[in-house]
C-alpha cells in the first residue's frame, strides 16, 4: 500500500528499471559474468554509433541496420565521438583484455552510453547480439514501434567455452532456397554460433553446381524426398550464402557426402557406376544403399574435380566428406576410398572433416571426426582423441534436432529417441563421449536432417527452442549450464522475441512461458 504514495513517474521508472534488469539475467547464452550497475542508457533519435576503427564499420552497419527498423531513428555511423557529445553506442577494438580472445567482448552501459570492446570484429558482433537481448522484445520488429529503448546499466565480460559452435542443415533431402538459408544463418548468429555445416549432397539430391560435372545438378538436383522439384545453388548463389555468413562471423562448412549417400550422382553419370549404367533418381528416405565405385579411377577424378571446385568457392578451412553409412561396400573398400578422399581434401588446401566413421582408415590428427551416435560410446573416437584428433560433438540423442520432441510431434524422426528441450540441454559436450577429454572437443554441433522438413516453418519448429539450448552449451561456461531449472526460466523469456520475429517455435510444456 505504501507504494501508492509514489508519484506516477517514479513508479513507471522503477517498473521499467526492474524489467530491464531482468533482461540482464535472461541472456541466452548466459554470459561469463554480468553485473548490474546503476542507471542505464536510453537510445534516442540523438544516438549515434561510434566506430573508432574501420575494421569495426561492418559490425557498426549491421547494428545500425538492425536498430533503425524498430526504433525509426537515424543512428548515424560516425568515426569518433565529438568532444563532450551526447552519448552513443561505441564499438571499440581496443581495451578488451586478452582473456576474451577473438570472439569475446566486454559490454558496459551507463547513462552516457553503451560501449562494446573486443579484440576482433567477431567479438564486437557477439557483443551486439547481447545488446539485442538487453533491449525489449520490440527490437525484433520489422517496422517502427513505440517502446522504451533503455539499455539497463550493466557490465558484462563474456567469451565462448568452445571454439566450434555449429549447426548442420540438410538441403539435400529437401531443398531450401537461398533466403531460407540466410534466415537460418541469422538464427545461428542470434545465439552466437559460428559454423554452418551445409549437407549439400545425398541420395535424393545434388545441390551445388559443379561446372566440370554439370549433370550433377541438371539431373541430380531435379528432385527431392517425396518427388518434389528439388533445386540447387549455382556457384554464385553459394558464394552469396558464404558472404552472408561471413558478415555474421559464421564459417560455412560444405559437406559432399561420399562414398555412400551418392545416388543423385550415380543417377547423373553412368560412368560413376561399377556397371556403367545410370541409377534411377531416388525420392524415398532409406539410407545406406548407394556407393561410388571404389575400383574405378574415374571415381577419384570425380572426387578431385568436385573437391577442387568446392574448395575454390569456400574461404573456410574445412571440407566435410561425409563418410557415413556406406553399407554396400566392405571395410577394406571404405578405408581405401577414404584415404584417397582425405588426401584429395588436403591437396586442395582444406582440413578434412567427416562423420566419425571417417576414422576407419586411422587417419592423421588433422582429420576431424564428427561424433554422431546416440549414447556416449565409441571406442574408436576415444582412441582417436588419445592420438590427437579433435572432435565435433553431435550425439544423436541430444543434438539431432530432426528428432521428435515427443511421440505426437508430427514432424521429425525418432530413431535416436525423442528429444525434449530438456534432453537437448541436459548433456555436457566437453565430457559426454566416454574416454574423451574436453581438451579434444572442438565444440557441439546440432544436426537438422530434412527427410520430413519441407519449409522454413518446419525448420523453425524443430530449431526453437532446442537450438538456443545447445548454442548455450557451446558458448557458456560449464559452471552455468548445469542448472535446467534456471535455464528453463531464461529460455522461456525468449518467447516474446520469437513471437515478434514470427518464428514458428514449439511451445514445449517444459518451459514456463509468460
Ligand atoms: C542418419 S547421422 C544419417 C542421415 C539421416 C539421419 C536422420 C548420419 C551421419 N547419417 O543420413 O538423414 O540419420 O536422422
Amino acid at each position: 500500500i505504501g507504494t501508492l504514495s509514489f508519484g506516477i513517474g517514479s513508479a513507471a521508472a522503477q517498473g521499467s528499471e526492474s524489467s530491464d534488469t531482468r533482461r540482464v539475467e535472461n541472456i541466452v547464452p548466459v554470459p561469463v559474468e554480468t553485473e548490474v550497475t546503476g542507471a542505464g542508457y536510453e537510445i534516442t533519435d540523438e544516438t549515434a554509433i561510434y566506430v573508432g576503427d574501420t575494421s569495426a564499420t561492418g559490425v557498426g552497419k549491421y547494428l545500425a541496420d538492425f536498430l533503425r527498423t524498430p526504433t525509426g531513428y537515424e543512428l548515424p555511423i560516425v568515426e569518433q565521438p565529438p568532444r563532450g557529445a551526447a552519448g552513443g553506442i561505441s564499438l571499440r577494438l581496443t581495451g578488451a583484455s586478452d582473456e576474451v580472445g577473438e570472439e569475446g567482448y566486454r559490454l558496459q552501459v551507463n547513462p552516457s552510453g553503451v560501449t562494446i570492446r573486443a579484440n576482433a570484429p567477431a567479438g564486437l558482433f557477439a557483443g551486439v547480439q547481447t545488446l539485442r537481448q538487453l533491449l525489449p522484445p520490440a527490437v525484433e520488429a520489422d517496422s517502427a514501434r513505440a517502446a522504451d529503448w533503455t539499455v539497463p546499466g550493466v557490465q558484462i565480460r563474456d567469451y565462448p567455452r568452445f571454439a566450434h559452435r555449429g549447426a548442420h542443415l540438410d538441403v539435400a533431402r529437401h531443398f531450401f532456397e537461398v533466403d531460407d538459408v540466410k534466415q537460418y544463418i541469422d538464427y545461428l548468429a542470434q545465439y552466437k554460433a559460428n559454423h554452418l555445416h551445409l549437407h549439400l549432397t545425398d541420395d535424393q539430391g545434388w545441390r551445388i553446381e559443379i561446372e566440370s560435372w554439370p549433370k550433377l545438378t541438371e539431373i541430380g538436383g531435379s528432385t527431392e524426398v517425396g518427388g518434389g522439384e528439388g533445386g540447387f545453388y549455382t556457384q554464385d548463389e553459394y558464394r552469396e550464402i558464404v558472404e552472408y555468413a561471413q558478415e555474421r562471423f559464421v564459417t560455412v562448412v560444405p559437406e559432399v557426402d561420399m562414398p555412400g549417400h551418392t545416388n543423385a550422382a550415380l543417377a547423373s553419370y553412368a560412368e560413376l557406376n561399377c556397371d556403367g549404367e545410370r541409377e534411377d533418381l531416388y525420392t524415398g528416405t532409406q539410407v545406406g544403399f548407394s556407393s561410388l565405385c571404389i575400383d574405378k579411377e574415374i571415381t577419384y577424378e570425380f572426387v578431385d574435380d568436385v573437391i577442387r571446385e568446392v574448395a575454390e568457392l569456400t574461404p573456410g578451412p574445412y571440407i566435410h566428406i561425409g563418410g557415413d553409412e556406406a553399407h554396400v561396400i566392405t571395410d577394406e573398400e571404405y578405408n581405401y576410398f577414404m584415404e584417397r578422399a582425405i588426401d584429395i581434401v588436403r591437396d586442395h588446401g582444406k582440413r578434412p572433416l567427416g562423420w566419425h566413421q571417417i576414422l576407419g582408415p586411422d587417419p592423421d590428427a588433422d582429420v576431424i571426426p564428427q561424433y554422431w551416435y546416440p549414447g556416449n560410446e565409441a571406442p574408436e573416437v576415444a582412441e582417436a582423441a588419445q592420438k590427437g584428433n579433435e572432435i565435433i560433438a553431435s550425439p544423436a540423442s541430444h543434438a539431432y534436432l530432426d528428432m521428435k520432441y515427443h511421440e505426437d510431434t508430427e514432424l521429425g524422426l525418432d530413431w535416436a529417441g525423442l528429444t525434449s528441450v530438456k534432453e537437448a540441454y541436459d548433456w555436457d559436450p566437453g565430457t559426454f563421449i566416454e574416454g574423451v577429454d574436453e581438451s579434444s572437443i572442438m565444440g557441439p554441433e546440432t544436426a537438422l536432417w530434412s527427410e520430413t522438413l519441407e519449409t522454413l516453418d518446419d525448420i523453425e519448429f524443430m530449431l526453437f527452442p532446442r537450438f538456443p539450448a545447445i548454442a548455450e552449451l557451446g558458448w557458456s561456461p560449464d559452471t552455468k549450464t548445469d542448472d535446467w531449472e534456471s535455464f528453463r526460466e531464461r529460455l522461456a523469456t525468449q518467447g516474446p522475441r520469437w513471437d515478434i520475429q514470427d518464428i514458428n517455435y514449439y511451445e514445449s510444456s517444459q518451459l514456463p512461458w509468460a
